[in-house]
């Protein structure tokens, strides 16, 4: 049986829409700190001039790529986790360790090895690719503190980085060399997980409040131990949005549950709070439709005991909103949610 949420939900989720959007911007640059290089590559190397010269925390050490001609130069970093990147920083070559003339009687082939390099960020997984920008012109010189060149990647998302120099653009070769790059970031906190076929990808989310600064970014990240909390309200709601209008076979929401603050005190965590929880289906219409809602919530520090499906029954929808009402000061505080368009070996809890 379907039930009809009335206008007003939809007037009161489309005004909240902006003030919950600038609530995803959580990642301040100054906060930013140094993230570890586990590993390099490059297209070719020149010299026995190694990509991991390029990571090694030396100067006076460079990598060094043969002129690619016309086609692709690059040299990827992998780092030791997945992180939002702020930026890279990437001092050029200049004092070589063993031949500390050339780069002196050649400092224009040196150093214009770095113009037109681009940053790149990505995953494995993913199509994504994250630019951090270009360096569109080298500065004179060969004084490597002047020689430092800092791209910002807008947070983009990811474990590799990658630059890259396609053709020759008028230079004397296409060959990169680098002394040093080194990536800062944050870590995977609120930063999308990537999904399984069988279920629906979330793009973003909107939420009746944000208490303490835990956004609905945080239902995203695929991380069990952060949460959305939203502040007190008799109409509280967490609303994910699909990448596309898909019909939806189950919702798994899995319940804020035992991170640092409250392990072993199931009371501060507020398990609770679910209980009653209301899962509808967003359908583009006025109307949305009502999945079912959320019951025998129990405290447990065990994630399968904390994951709780409603079935949509393959109704057809665009977003998800989990809504607690129908009481004074009610709060909602969740992981994760996921949704569901098929059954599979993935998914987390099938009943
Ligand atoms: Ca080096
Ligand atoms: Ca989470």
């Amino acid at each position: 049986m379907v039930e009809v949420v009335g206008k007003k939900l939809c007037s009161v989720l489309s005004a909240a829409i902006f003030i919950a959007t600038l609530e995803l911007a959580t990642f301040n640059e100054e906060t930013a700190t140094e993230i570890k290089i586990i590993s390099a590559e490059q297209v070719s190397t020149n010299n026995q001039q190694w990509a991991r010269n390029a990571f090694d925390g030396n100067k006076t050490t460079f990598s060094l790529t043969d002129d690619m001609k016309s086609s692709e130069c690059w040299i990827e970093f992998t780092l030791a986790d997945r992180y939002n990147i702020a930026w890279i920083e990437i001092v050029n070559r200049h004092a070589d360790r063993d031949n500390k003339t050339w780069c002196e009687s050649n400092p224009e082939t040196c150093i214009s090895r770095l113009k037109y390099v681009e940053g790149i960020v990505y995953r494995d997984t993913s199509d994504e690719r994250g630019s951090c920008g270009k360096i569109e012109d080298v500065k004179n010189g060969l004084d490597q503190e002047n020689q430092t060149y800092r791209l910002y990647c807008n947070n983009s998302y990811g474990d590799k980085v990658r630059l890259t120099r396609t053709g020759k653009q008028g230079l004397e070769d296409n060959a990169i060399n680098i002394a040093e790059l080194s990536v800062f970031g944050h870590e995977n906190r609120g930063a999308p997980r990537d999904v399984s076929e069988n279920e629906v990808a979330l793009t973003t989310g909107t939420m009746s409040g944000v208490f303490s600064e835990q956004g609905v970014e945080f239902v995203l990240d695929g991380n069990f131990t952060t949460f959305a909390h939203t502040t007190a309200s008799n109409f509280s709601w967490i609303r994910v949005e699909f990448r596309e209008v898909s019909p939806v076979f189950f919702v798994n929401i899995i319940n804020r549950y035992a991170d640092e603050w409250c392990r072993g005190d199931q009371q501060k965590c507020q398990i609770e709070r679910l209980e009653g929880a209301e899962v509808w289906l967003e359908q583009g219409t006025e109307e949305n439709v009502k999945c079912g809602v959320v019951t025998g919530v129990k405290a447990s520090d065990i994630l399968q005991d904390n994951i709780y499906r409603v079935d949509c029954n393959m109704m057809v929808g665009r977003a998800i909103q989990v809504i607690l009402t129908g009481k004074m000061n009610l709060k909602l505080n969740i992981a994760e949610i996921y949704v569901y368009k098929s059954p599979g070996k993935n998914s987390l809890r099938i009943i």
